[in-house]
């Protein structure tokens, strides 16, 4: 099968384009990961070339040795991929150690995969291992409301959650493990993977402060869903704050309890604190 007529690729496509119109991808920003299904793989087998190094992760990822993956490139624009996806993704091969990778597909005019792999590549070997394989995508993306809020509300996992829950009703059914959240760090390295991919231990999505987001998902449905539900909680919560410094009524503790119970999802005690 031609790699652009793989329905993994299409899907890849659109939800990047659907990020870019959102307004979340400015210039290069954000990055998207695919970790791609072995019989997707076989499917492509006879279109990957074998004409490139292996290259240093800059981490380690055991757990995910010989995988594939469909990545963006470094300093590609999303709002390019709709156009030249060949130009603008790669696929990559992690070698049998996990710590090399090897480009086999893509970035057709030069380049390299996103400079955020380590991050990509941690946060998917825990939700490889925490989800029994389910979990295949994981997103980055600079939300305007999301990096706003990261500047007047304390960067704490229980103050992030239960002001994004309050925002809005269906987030705490969306995510009811709530959001992570990590200090301001050095994008692209391997330590700010390292804090991410912890956080990922607890939760699906992880705010950067000052900078942005990251979700996981089983598919690009669940990955964008998540997503856009909290950015929509966010630009809600900042359309509050605009109006008037406090609330005048919201959705109480007591309140999430009787959602938790109708619709049978756990709500950590943690989230519900008096204030
Ligand atoms: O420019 O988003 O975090 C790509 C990024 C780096
Ligand atoms: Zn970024």
């Amino acid at each position: 099968m031609k790699i652009l007529d793989a329905k993994f690729l299409k899907d890849f496509v659109r939800m990047a384009d659907d990020g870019y119109q959102e307004g979340w991808h400015e210039r290069n920003g954000g990055n998207l990961s695919y970790r791609i299904k072995e019989e997707e793989v076989q499917q492509i087998l006879p279109e990957l070339h074998d004409q490139n190094e292996w290259r240093p992760i800059g981490t380690s990822v055991p757990d995910l040795a010989g995988e594939f993956f469909l990545v963006t490139g470094s300093g590609k624009y999303f709002r390019n991929i709709i156009l030249d996806p060949e130009a603008n993704l790669a696929i990559i091969e992690v070698d049998d150690k996990g710590e090399n990778y090897k480009i086999r597909w893509g970035l057709r005019d030069g380049g390299v995969p996103t400079s955020e792999i380590p991050a990509h590549l941690m946060n998917h070997e825990v939700k490889k291992r925490l989800t029994g394989g389910k979990h295949r995508v994981i997103y980055h993306s600079h939300p305007i409301s999301v990096i706003a809020l990261t500047f007047v509300l304390p960067i704490k996992d229980e103050v992030f959650t239960r002001e994004l829950w309050e925002s809005m009703t269906e987030c705490p059914v969306v995510f009811p493990d709530g959001v992570g959240t990590v200090e301001w760090m050095v994008p692209g390295g391997r330590d700010i993977a390292v804090a991410t991919s912890k956080k990922m231990e607890q939760y699906d999505a992880v705010i950067w402060a000052h900078h942005g987001i990251f979700c996981s998902g089983e598919d690009f449905d669940l990955a964008f869903g998540l997503m856009h539900c909290i950015v929509k909680s966010a630009d809600i919560l900042l359309k509050v704050y605009a109006v008037r410094p406090d609330k005048l009524q919201t959705i109480t503790p007591q309140n999430f309890r009787d959602l938790a119970r109708d619709f049978k999802v756990t709500l950590p005690e943690k989230f519900l604190y008096e204030k």
